[in-house]
């Protein structure tokens, strides 16, 4: 049979999985999906009649960390992802095809996929045409022209969903975000710079297997993964409420696993799910490994520096945090400092439920 005709069951069939495999990728997409396990019956009823998916990649202002990043996706394997659920039709990183066979593959999906295919952009557009230009035709044109049919447009990474760092000041290209091209169609943003692996393919596979994008915040963003602060999952959170913090790199107090606000961790400003799902198949990440988020699925991140320097307030209060007041070591400092702390995160928190429930 044709590879496009069979279903994803089929797909993974002929490539010698089992029922009971098949049956365990569809139980690892419903966690990577942020679902919770009674769906997992709805997730095996949908691989069993759902066809591959045509998938359109642009690569426009970016470091191709996306495309780095999703290829280590290990919940689903990416081997499952890109045989079985979709048919990477276009992406400048992996395709053996270049030059003007891969834009007639790209045009030939336009053409006989209309309204089936997804697009997924990596990097932002630049207002001055001639910083991109693939094939004599300008980034912003070619975004455009691909979008239009699409059945569901997915903002990879920060630099297409906010601008990221090809936008960072002075902004040399005029890089926009993707969200300002296009206005007729709904687009998912998923964040970070890039954003972790298990995150990107969770937003696929809700779409194929619903059919529709997942559930977005405000911001475009999809609840199941950007619902809590860095700071809400972090390892290193009983620090911060106890007011210990490592003061410098190194320290014996950054060994201890001391909390890194000090050293200017933005994960009381960062909505991501690093502190749950975390990097490289669950191993680590950056907050863990001894370095201070960034703030890197945040708009602005690279402009929101020194990265290095601890944040005088949380933004959109009035609050400020004084680790020097909370680590003060005296009993009833460090309970004013947790007494300030506690209530900043339940402004946050209502704030946040109160924009989640717009
Ligand atoms: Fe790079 Fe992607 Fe950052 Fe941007 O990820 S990792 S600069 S978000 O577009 O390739
Ligand atoms: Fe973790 Fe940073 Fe919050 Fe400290 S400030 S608890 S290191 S997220
Ligand atoms: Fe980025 Fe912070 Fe996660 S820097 S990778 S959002 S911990």
């Amino acid at each position: 049979m044709n590879n496009d005709k069979k279903t994803i069951y089929q797909s993974a069939l002929s490539r010698g999985f089992t029922r009971r495999d098949f049956l365990k990728m569809c139980a690892m997409l419903t966690a990577a999906m942020g679902l919770d396990y009674t769906q997992n019956n709805s997730v095996v009823q949908a691989m069993e009649v759902s066809k591959r998916v045509p998938v359109i990649w642009l690569q426009l202002q970016d470091c191709t960390g996306c495309s780095e990043s999703f290829i280590r996706s290990s919940h689903p394997k990416i081997e499952s992802v890109l045989l079985d659920m979709i048919s990477l039709e276009y992406t400048e990183a992996l395709s053996a095809a270049s030059g003007h066979q891969i834009e007639e593959a790209r045009k030939h999906v336009i053409q006989n996929y209309p309204g089936e295919y997804i697009l997924a952009v990596e990097g932002s557009i630049p207002m001055h045409d001639e910083y991109l230009m693939v094939g004599g035709v300008s980034a912003k044109q070619t975004l455009l022209e691909t979008a239009k049919h699409a059945k569901a447009i997915l903002a990879y990474g920060s630099c297409s969903s906010w601008g990221g760092i090809p936008a960072a000041y002075p902004n040399p290209t005029g890089a926009r975000p993707i969200t300002d091209i296009i206005k007729d169609k709904p687009i998912v943003r998923v964040p970070g710079c890039p954003p972790i692996a298990e995150v990107m393919t969770g937003v696929i596979a809700h779409l194929i297997t619903f059919g529709t994008i997942p559930d977005l915040d405000h911001h475009g963003r999809p609840k199941a993964f950007y619902r809590h602060r860095i700071h809400d999952k972090c390892n290193r959170r009983a620090y911060f409420d106890a007011g210990l913090f490592a003061e410098s790199f190194g320290d014996e107090g950054s060994k201890q696993g001391y909390c890194l606000y000090k050293l200017g961790c933005k994960g009381p400003t960062t909505y991501n799910s690093c502190a749950e799902m975390r990097w490289n198949g669950g191993v680590s990440y950056p907050i863990q490994s001894g370095n201070p988020c960034i703030g890197c699925s945040e708009s602005n991140f690279w402009d929101q520096g020194p990265f290095y320097t601890r944040m005088a307030e949380i933004p959109g209060t009035q609050t400020t945090i004084n680790p020097e007041l909370i680590g003060a070591g005296i009993v009833g400092a460090a309970a004013a400092g947790i007494a300030i702390h506690a209530g900043v995160t339940a402004f946050l928190n209502k704030s946040n439920d109160k924009e989640g429930d717009e």
